[in-house]
């Protein structure tokens, strides 16, 4: 023995503590450094290969950064037009009851151009599974102000802060959908600390165990960060969310087996 360590001492299972799942693929992300989609991406592929439901899955990926889902995701994948990934989910759920099916959408997606789909699908109880990244802005066009922008935010559109009486007041998709009798599991997250991460795959698990009880939309908001579209850096990003998004979008359960939770 001369002391070298071996790579194959380093990578007995014994010694492994962490592995990338395999359905995250090798392709280099396109999100900014310190985005939130890409933690968001993983836990859910996390999820989805301890369930071992790799080949029952069908993810929609959505018009917004996370356009290029299909690339990072290794499960089967279809793109929806712009807000229209609630639409996709109910066709391919109701066609393939036996698919686990997931729409992943950001919040200009899922809370202006697609708010109807939204709400007509929550209602409905569709049977699938929604993540809603919501980062407070349009990351993708270059951070104009969207239904989530936080009153006196600033955006490319609302330079010196949102003013509510001219653009009117940011929307709570995610108190809204849980006021609908269709939906069953509505959660909101977020992954910006180890802490954060272990609870949103906690709710990721479990709206996916909701799904297979058939029982109606089980809804996943994750608050995140957009660096880039905030003008921050990445650590002071997630700062300005903890002081400013988290007091107007609370994290923890809204509406647990079909009920309100009581505040
Ligand atoms: C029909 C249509 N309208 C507008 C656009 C322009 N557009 C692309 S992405 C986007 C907003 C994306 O914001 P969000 O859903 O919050 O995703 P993020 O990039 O913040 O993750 C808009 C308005 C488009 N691609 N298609
Ligand atoms: S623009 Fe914003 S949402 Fe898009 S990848 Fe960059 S940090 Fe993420
Ligand atoms: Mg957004």
């Amino acid at each position: 023995m001369d002391g070298t360590i071996t790579k194959e001492a380093i990578f007995k299972p014994e010694n492994i503590v962490y592995k990338k799942t395999s359905l995250m693929t090798d392709n280099i992300l396109s999100y900014c450094p310190g985005c939130g989609h890409g933690t968001a991406h993983r836990l859910i592929m996390e999820v989805i290969d301890e369930m071992g439901l790799e080949s029952e899955t069908i993810g929609i990926a959505p018009v917004g950064c996370s356009v290029l889902a299909y690339e990072f995701m290794n499960v089967d994948m279809q793109q929806a037009a712009h807000g229209r990934a609630p639409a996709h989910a109910t066709a391919i759920k109701r066609l393939m009851p036996h698919k686990t099916v997931f729409a992943y959408q950001g919040d200009g997606d899922l809370a202006a151009i697609g708010t109807a789909e939204t709400i007509h699908a929550c209602n409905r109880g569709e049977n699938f599974t929604t993540f809603f990244i919501n980062n407070g802005i349009y990351g993708m066009t270059g951070g104009q102000m969207a239904p989530t922008t936080l009153p006196g935010m600033k955006s490319s559109t609302s330079p010196y802060g949102r003013d509510l009486k001219s653009m009117g007041h940011p929307i709570k998709m995610t108190e809204l959908v849980a006021q609908l009798p269709g939906t069953y599991y509505v959660t909101r997250q977020a992954v910006h600390t180890p802490a954060a991460v272990r609870k949103a795959k906690k709710a990721i698990r479990k709206a996916i165990e909701i799904q297979q009880m058939n029982v109606g939309l089980s809804f996943v908001e994750i608050v995140s960060n957009c660096n880039s579209g905030w003008k921050m850096a990445p650590v002071q990003s997630n700062h300005w969310m903890e002081e400013n998004m988290f007091p107007f979008y609370p994290l923890g359960d809204i509406k647990v087996d079909g009920k309100l939770v009581e505040k």
